[in-house]
C-alpha cells in the first residue's frame, strides 16, 4: 500500500470539517460533481492523494477544476476540468491516472435504419418506404426541451420532452420530412405506445431501467437517417421495513437446478452462511425485494437520513451500501443485474448461502460507470468488513492500476474476491480465451481472486463463457438460453418477482455464496485457502481439462465435507 495508505486521523479530521459546513467537500456545490462520467467526454484524472489538503490546494488555486469524491478514506478523488501537468503540479508524487470506462453490462442495441419498417405511417398519414441509399441523406436531431440537465441519469416520473425540430432534408432536397419515433422500455414498463409520430414527443417513464428512444425521418426521395437518445431512469428507495419474506413454495424448485447442480442442499446442515457478508458490486440490488430484504447487511454504525457520516467512513447515511454512480446512500438496482446476482449468492430462497448477507453496492447502471468509481467501491466494501466480493463486470484491455491496488487491499485484509471470466467477444459473443486476451478484473493474478466462467445444465462450458488454461480458475452454472437462471427480479409496476438471466455474472455469484459458506464453517480459512479447496474439489469435467486452470465444476458439498474431514483428522 505505501504511500496511498492514508491516515485515519486526517481523514477523520476533513470529515468532520465537511459535516460541519454542510458539504460534503467544503467547496460550492457548483465545483462537486456527484455523477460518475458515462462516455468519454465526461471522463477525469483520478487520483489517490495522502491528504485531503493536496486537493484543497488544487481547487483553491484552479478555479475551473472540479472534483468528484469517490472514498475520502482512501484519498480517492477525481478531478476535472484541468490538465494533468497542472494537476501533477500539485500533487506531486501521488498517484494520477486517466479515469476508464467499465463497459455497460448489456452492449446496447445501435440505431438501425431497418427499425424504420417497424413503423406504419407518419404525422401526416403518410407511408413511410422501404430505405433508399442515398448521398443526400436528412439528418435526424432529436433536442430535449426537459429536463433542463443534460445528463441521461432522471427520475422516475420526469416528463422528457423532445423535438425533432432540428431534423432536416439534405440541402439539395425539398419537401417535408416524414417523423416517427420508436420508444424502446425496460421490461417492466406498462408504457404500451411504443411509436409515436408527431413533431414532438414526451416520454413519462413508469417504471425504473433504461429508455431507448429512437427518431427516423425519411425525405421525398425515401432517404432514411435515425439517431438515439438513451435514459437510465433511476430511484432512490429507502429500505423499506417488515417486508414480508418470499416463501419457498412460491419458487419452483425446477427453476433452481443450479443450487442442485452444485449439491449446495447437501451442504447446508454444515454452513449456510451465517455470520458472512457478500459485497455485491454491480449495478446496485433491489433491497426491498422479498427475497432478499431480510439478508441485507446493515450498516450499524450509521444512523439513518440524519445528514451525518456517523461511523466517519467517508459516507452520509450509508446505511444499506452506497451509490458510487451518483454519489448517494442508495445502491438501488435500476439496471436488474446486480438484483440477479444477489439473489444467486445469498437469498434465503434463491442463493447458494441462504443466510449471509447481502452488501449492495452500486458502480454501474445500463449505460456504464468507471474504474474510479469501481476500485473506490472495493475498498468501501473491505472497510465494511466483507468476506467476499463479487464482481459480475469486467473490460478487456489494461486493467486500471487503481483497480488493481484495491484488490491487493482486499487481499491484506482476508478478502476473497469472485470475478466473472466475461461472456465473449462484446459484438459477435464468441467466446474468447483469457489467456491470450485478458478480461480485468478477472484475470489479474492475484491470489485471493477465482475467476468464473460458466457451464450449462449439462456441466458443459457454455457457447458464451470466456475461458483460459491460466486466467480462469473453475466453472460454475451460468445458465443459456434453453436454461437460464432464476432469481430475483428489480422493482418494476408489473410485481414480478423473478427473472431468468445467463452469463458468467450469474456463475460467478454462485461461486461468491460458495465462498460465503466455507468461510462461516472456517472463518480461519485465508482466500487463497479457500481458492484452493473449491478448485480442489470440484466435479472433474474432462472438457474443461484445457479450459480451466482446475479443470472442474464447482460442487459445494464436496468443499464443504473436505472441511468436516479436515476437522477429523485434527481430533
Ligand atoms: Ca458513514
Ligand atoms: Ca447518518
Amino acid at each position: 500500500m505505501g504511500i496511498k495508505q492514508i491516515t485515519k486521523k486526517l481523514s477523520v479530521v476533513s470529515v468532520l470539517a465537511m459535516a460541519s459546513v454542510g458539504c460534503d467537500s467544503g467547496f460550492d456545490a457548483s465545483r462537486t460533481v456527484k455523477q460518475s462520467p458515462l462516455n468519454q467526454a465526461s471522463l477525469g484524472l483520478a487520483v489517490q492523494v495522502d491528504s485531503r489538503q493536496e486537493i484543497d490546494q488544487l481547487m483553491l488555486s484552479e478555479p475551473n477544476a472540479k472534483v468528484r469524491t469517490i472514498n475520502a478514506n482512501h484519498g480517492l478523488y477525481e478531478i476535472y476540468n484541468v490538465p494533468k501537468s497542472v494537476v501533477e503540479k500539485y500533487l506531486g508524487e501521488s498517484e494520477i491516472s486517466e479515469n476508464q470506462l467499465v463497459e455497460p453490462l448489456q452492449p446496447l442495441s445501435q440505431p438501425d435504419v431497418s427499425q424504420l419498417a417497424m413503423l406504419n405511417s407518419d404525422q401526416n398519414g403518410n407511408q413511410f418506404q422501404p430505405c433508399r441509399p442515398s448521398r443526400q441523406k436528412p439528418s435526424a436531431k432529436i433536442s430535449q426541451l426537459s429536463p433542463s440537465s443534460t445528463s441521461p441519469i432522471v427520475e422516475l416520473g420526469t416528463d422528457i420532452s423532445l423535438s425533432s425540430a432540428g431534423s432536416a432534408n439534405h440541402r439539395s432536397v425539398a419537401g417535408d420530412l416524414k417523423v416517427g419515433w420508436i420508444i424502446e422500455t425496460p421490461k417492466g414498463s406498462n408504457i404500451t405506445q411504443t411509436q409515436s409520430f408527431g413533431k414532438d414527443l414526451v416520454l413519462t417513464p413508469d417504471s425504473i431501467g433504461l429508455y431507448q428512444v429512437l427518431l427516423l425521418v425519411q425525405d421525398d426521395n425515401d432517404s432514411c437517417h435515425v439517431t438515439a437518445k438513451h435514459y437510465v431512469v433511476t430511484a432512490n428507495e429507502p429500505l423499506k421495513s417488515g417486508v414480508t419474506p418470499l416463501a419457498a413454495a412460491d419458487v419452483s424448485e425446477a427453476d433452481l437446478y443450479h443450487i442442485e447442480q452444485v449439491s449446495a442442499p447437501l451442504a447446508w446442515n454444515q454452513s449456510q452462511g451465517e455470520g458472512v457478508v457478500i459485497a455485491i458490486i454491480d449495478s446496485g440490488v433491489n433491497y426491498n425485494h422479498p427475497a432478499l430484504h431480510q439478508n441485507i447487511a446493515i450498516n450499524e454504525g450509521e444512523i439513518p437520513n440524519n445528514g451525518l457520516d456517523d461511523d466517519h467512513n467517508g459516507y452520509v447515511d450509508d446505511v444499506v451500501g452506497y451509490d458510487f454512480n451518483n454519489s448517494d446512500s442508495y445502491p438501488f438496482d435500476d439496471n436488474g443485474h446486480g438484483t440477479h446476482v444477489a439473489g444467486l449468492a445469498a437469498s434465503p430462497v434463491l442463493g447458494i448461502a441462504p443466510k449471509a448477507k447481502i452488501l449492495p453496492i452500486k458502480v454501474l447502471n445500463a449505460l456504464g460507470g468507471d474504474q474510479a468509481s469501481l476500485a473506490g467501491a472495493i475498498y468501501y466494501a473491505v472497510d465494511r468488513k466483507v468476506d467476499v466480493i463479487n464482481l459480475s463486470l469486467g473490460n478487456y484491455g489494461q486493467p486500471h492500476s487503481f483497480v488493481m491496488r484495491a484488490i491487493r487491499y482486499a487481499q491484506s485484509s482476508g478478502v476473497t474476491v469472485v470475478a466473472a471470466a466475461g461472456n465473449g467477444h462484446p459484438y459477435t459473443g464468441q467466446s474468447i480465451n483469457t489467456d491470450q486476451m485478458p478480461n480485468y478484473p478477472s484475470a489479474l493474478p492475484y491470489d485471493n481472486i477465482i475467476a468464473v466462467a460458466a457451464s450449462s445444465k449439462t456441466k458443459f462450458i457454455t457457447s458464451y463463457s470466456n475461458y483460459g488454461k491460466v486466467s480462469v480458475d473453475i466453472s460454475a452454472p451460468g445458465g443459456d438460453e434453453d436454461n437460464p437462471l432464476v432469481s430475483a427480479a428489480m422493482a418494476n409496476p408489473q410485481g414480478l418477482l423473478l427473472e431468468a438471466m445467463s452469463g458468467t455474472s450469474m456463475a460467478s455469484p454462485v461461486v461468491a455464496g460458495a465462498v460465503a459458506l466455507v468461510k462461516s464453517a472456517r472463518p480461519d480459512l485465508s482466500p487463497s485457502q479457500i481458492k484452493s479447496l473449491l478448485m480442489k474439489t470440484g466435479d472433474t469435467q474432462t472438457q474443461l481439462q484445457d479450459l480451466t486452470v482446475s479443470g472442474k465444476e464447482l460442487n459445494v458439498q464436496r468443499a464443504l465435507s473436505e472441511l468436516a474431514d479436515q476437522r477429523q483428522n485434527i481430533l
